[in-house]
């Protein structure tokens, strides 16, 4: 598939935020000033990277717990992410949803999701909505590899495949489901398999290969747009952090850290640039110095807010009738 040298600066930029939000949000997890449970992308950068390039701004994807590498990628803003971690009301559920619960229903992003699987049917329900509308949309749903253990994946991939809906299961498989290996969890090495399951194409390819999740996720989306129907895309990974900021990792096996961090992709696509002359060494440098710049401000917007008011624990819920701060 032809990709335009345009393309190949954005997603390197889409990378360079991502990478650097994270490594930012870590520092500042470990300062006590970001909250509850964070679950990070670094090393992951090239799917949500690769599979969002495929994407217009009126096109839907689903989220995980991992989900700050997706909703970057889907044109989320930084400002009101980093402020959602501070639990900030300027954040972007207000302060009161976290990492794990950030949407953007503007830029198509149905949500992070804290419950392992929950994406999947999301999704599916997505697709069925545009088959509806008979738009040409089409609905990238990201995913982890235990999580298609789970009877959502099973019930999504059927309902899609017999209704020919247009979504694209991006598998992220980073090899673990919390601390537990992939041999451990499922008797298969490749998870796109399970697509046969479905009569529906099902793909494996390098996650830490940027061009690699491109063509294949666009592929798969020219089909749905199509009218052709939904794939699985299994991209292999890993991801550096643990589990959870906190993690002590005692599970890996030594070594297995290095081996991966030898295949990162940011320097991967920067040879790439250099190589091909669609970027200079001082413009890789110069652009490393913006997205900086984009992390630094989004950090004071976070510092600068305020916390939410009290009061405003009781909007924005489903609740019965509020008298005077107590819930009748
Ligand atoms: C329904 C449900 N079951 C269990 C959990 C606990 N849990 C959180 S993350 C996780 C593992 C997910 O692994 P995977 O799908 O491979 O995604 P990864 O964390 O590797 O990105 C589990 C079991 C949960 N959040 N929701
Ligand atoms: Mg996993």
């Amino acid at each position: 598939m032809k990709i335009t040298n345009e393309q190949v600066k954005n997603m390197y930029e889409t990378m360079l935020k991502i990478r650097k939000f994270e490594t930012r949000a870590k520092d500042l997890f470990a300062e006590g000033k970001v909250g509850g449970f964070v679950h990070l992308y670094i090393g992951e950068e090239a799917v949500a990277t690769g599979a969002c390039a495929n994407l217009k701004d009126n096109d839907y994807i689903t989220s995980t717990h991992r989900g700050h590498g997706h909703i970057i990628a889907k044109g989320g803003d930084l400002k009101h992410m980093m402020a959602e971690l501070y639990q900030k009301e300027t954040g972007y559920c207000k302060g009161k949803g976290g990492s794990m619960h950030i949407a953007d229903a503007t830029k198509g992003i149905l949500g992070a999701n804290g419950i392992v699987g929950a994406g999947h049917n999301i999704a599916a329900g997505a697709g069925l909505a545009i088959q509806y509308k008979k738009t040409d949309q089409v609905c990238v749903c990201f995913f982890g590899d235990a999580s298609t253990n789970q009877s959502t994946f099973h019930e999504a991939l059927n309902l899609a495949s017999v209704w020919k809906l247009p979504v694209i299961f991006v598998c992220e498989n980073n090899g673990y489901g919390i601390s537990v290996s992939q041999a451990r969890h499922q008797a298969i090495t490749d998870v796109s398999v399970r697509a046969s399951a479905y009569n529906m194409p099902g793909v494996t390819v390098d996650g830490n290969d940027v061009f690699a999740v491109h063509e294949a996720v666009g592929e798969a989306v020219s089909r749905a747009r199509k009218g052709q129907g939904p794939t699985l895309i299994e991209c292999k990974t890993y991801r550096w952090r643990g589990h959870f900021e906190g993690d002590p990792t005692v599970y890996r096996p030594e070594g297995e850290l290095d081996i991966w961090i030898k295949k990162d992709p940011i320097p991967k696509i920067e040879k790439y640039m250099v190589e091909n002359s669609i970027m200079t060494k001082e413009e890789i440098d110069k652009k490393n110095e913006d997205v900086d710049k984009m992390i630094n401000e989004a950090e004071k917007f976070a510092d600068e807010s305020s916390m939410p008011s009290l009061k405003s624990a009781l909007e924005d819920v489903y609740t019965d009738i509020v008298e005077e701060g107590r819930v009748r």
